[in-house]
């Protein structure tokens, strides 16, 4: 199948600028070559646009840019389902509000093939907050709560389906507000924080959750935060925290999504190039999308290509 590139240079999700140079800097750091190299068949969008601007007025008055965030996730959801009839999308972030249409979009197009909808949260922050309980009031931090149907978005697109809670996966938290870890509590969401992680290594977390897709027959979909990883390998986001995931443990992660055959969409999102060394992190993205892909750094004989 053909793997679609959708540059999405989202970059009202928070204050502090760059993440529009996104979808440039992979697009520079060789994504279309990596994957061509790697048999796909690579369709690029180019760079999408927001549509029109709503009139909405948000209820809590530290929201940035909310009328540029609807009219982002209305053109992102239309976009990503008419692309993922076609084939494989790759959204080329931008910041995370973007995951409010991109994963909208797949959540709508496996209802419509009658499929279940897995999300893997690859990301230092939950992204759980809704408008109101939001401190920063940066629209990237609430793309989860939105996509589960939490109250507090009015004036944001309403979803015929929504995704369930107990079908979201987050790996790699160790930045959780207060006001998320109550709404998290009470909430069937999985979540593995960095602790987890280095008790039991990332795979235990990783395959009990893609079992459960794989026994489901469900379709999942990825969204990569940049500060997922640690900031010693990937310094070019806004929010770096330290702790995260290792080169290595990244790489795994990729790998076993291969191996799995169950990936049917993916984000990049938060790198924000002014910020890289000379293209660090855009390439280290770029190489992590690669892995998923089925480049193997060790040659690690693969069992389950079949889906794929
Ligand atoms: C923080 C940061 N929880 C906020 N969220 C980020 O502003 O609500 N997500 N950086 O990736
Ligand atoms: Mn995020
Ligand atoms: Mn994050
Ligand atoms: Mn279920």
């Amino acid at each position: 199948t053909t793997t679609i590139l959708i540059g999405a240079p989202v970059d009202c999700g928070k204050r502090g600028k760059g993440c529009l140079m996104g979808p440039d800097a992979y697009r520079v750091a060789g994504i279309k070559e990596i994957l061509t190299e790697l048999g796909r068949d690579i369709r690029d969008l180019g760079n999408l646009a927001p549509g029109p601007l709503p009139e909405v007025t948000p209820d809590n008055d530290r929201i940035h840019a909310m009328a540029e965030t609807v009219a982002w996730t209305r053109t992102l959801m239309q976009a990503g389902r008419d692309a993922a009839k076609l084939g494989f999308p790759i959204f080329m972030g931008g910041d995370h509000a973007l995951a409010m249409g991109s994963v909208a979009g797949m959540i709508q197009h496996a209802a419509d093939l009658g499929r279940p909808f897995y999300l893997l949260w690859l990301d230092a922050h939950s992204d759980f907050h809704t408008p109101q309980s939001s401190g920063s009031g940066n629209l990237h931090g609430t793309p989860v709560a939105y996509l589960t149907g939490r109250d507090g978005f009015a004036g944001f697109p309403t979803l015929d389906h929504y995704l369930e809670p107990s079908h979201t996966c987050m790996i790699g938290l160790r930045s959780v507000d207060p006001a998320e870890r109550v709404a998290l509590k009470k909430s069937p969401v999985r979540r593995y924080d960095m602790r987890a992680i280095d008790e039991t290594g990332i795979a235990r977390p990783l395959g009990d959750f893609l079992a459960e897709v794989e026994a489901a027959n469900g379709m999942l979909h990825v969204s990569l935060d940049v500060d997922f990883l640690d900031p010693s390998i990937a310094p070019a986001v806004g929010t770096t925290v330290p702790g995260g995931a290792t080169f290595r443990e990244a790489h795994l992660v990729m790998e076993m999504l291969h191996d799995s055959g169950l990936v049917t969409s993916l984000d990049l999102v938060e790198l924000n190039p002014f910020m890289d060394e000379r293209g660090k992190t855009a390439q280290l993205m770029v190489d992590l999308t690669a892995s998923l892909f089925g480049r193997s750094v060790f040659d690690r004989p693969t069992l389950n290509h079949a889906r794929r």
